[in-house]
């Protein structure tokens, strides 16, 4: 075999696409900011990022850094709209969950010091100890409870790719795009669509489904994804991605990968 002819064609891969051609014929086009973003559910995974009892109820992570967490409820509802909506095309789910060991290996100690806080990381909590795995304040709110088949994916930090196996996960499955949502906006969601960005996943946010402390970083942090002509990603409404989601029947590679057993959940052994 000519290796070096081989090596320079792997190398210069797939011709670049045109931002308005179609991959395939299963793509559908949702209105949204800077322009409409074609996605195929077969290829596209919804992220729900860190839709813990520790950031949305009080006695958590949230409220001890000082927050007003009743600010984060509103998500709740769009949030399980676009779930449902997901989850009928048979598109692939992804939970995250920020949290760390029970014995604290896995958190920086800048991050147990910062904010001064009377009470810390692994603090007693009314949920249990703050931010730590397994507790009941860290896990994902009853309404939004991931269901079999989803991935429910543990990150010690704030991007969701940090130090987690999501990169090889979206890859194995050949996930080119995600739709973003969860809390919060300037902070995980902000940082997960930087990591992704960088990555070269094409990001969708939805901003009714996403959620801060702060509601005037909330509205920045989607300008800010949206500005220079889409710097990060796309921004777009639940209304506005379900409007064109639950059109139509699952696709045709979404019904045979639905039927396939899944790769993840099978090399897993669940
Ligand atoms: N504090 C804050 O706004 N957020 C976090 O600490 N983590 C997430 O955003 N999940």
């Amino acid at each position: 075999m000519d290796l070096i002819a081989y090596n320079v064609v792997d190398i210069a891969g797939p011709e670049p696409r045109n931002r308005h051609q179609k991959e395939t014929p299963s793509m559908i086009s949702v209105p949204a900011e800077p322009y409409e973003f074609d996605l195929d559910p077969a290829t596209t995974a919804l992220i729900v990022i860190d839709m813990q009892r520790d950031f949305l109820q009080p006695g958590g992570f949230g409220e001890m850094l000082g927050n007003d967490v009743s600010l984060l409820g509103r998500v709740v509802a769009p949030l399980r709209r676009v779930l449902d909506g997901a989850r009928a095309t048979g598109m692939l789910v992804i939970h995250t969950r920020e949290g760390h060991r029970p014995d604290l290996a896995d958190c920086p100690p800048a991050k147990l010091t910062r904010g001064r806080s009377a009470t810390t990381i692994g603090s007693p909590g009314p949920k249990g100890r703050i931010l730590i795995r397994g507790e009941e304040g860290h896990d994902i709110v009853p309404e939004l409870a991931p269901i079999e088949g989803e991935v429910v994916l543990d990150k010690p930090g704030k991007g969701a790719f940090y130090a987690t196996d999501l990169e090889l996960l979206l890859r194995n499955r050949s996930i080119t795009r995600l739709i973003v949502t969860g809390v919060t906006t300037e902070v995980c969601v902000h940082t997960t669509v930087r990591e992704a960005n960088d990555r070269g996943f094409e990001c969708l946010v939805l901003g009714d489904c996403c959620g801060s402390y702060f509601p005037e970083f909330h509205e920045v942090g989607l300008k800010m994804i949206a500005a220079q002509g889409g710097i990060f990603g796309w921004v777009a409404t639940s209304q506005q991605l379900l409007s064109v989601l639950t059109e139509g029947p699952a696709t045709p590679e979404t019904a045979a990968r639905l039927a396939a057993p899944d790769p993840v959940t099978a090399d897993l052994g669940a």
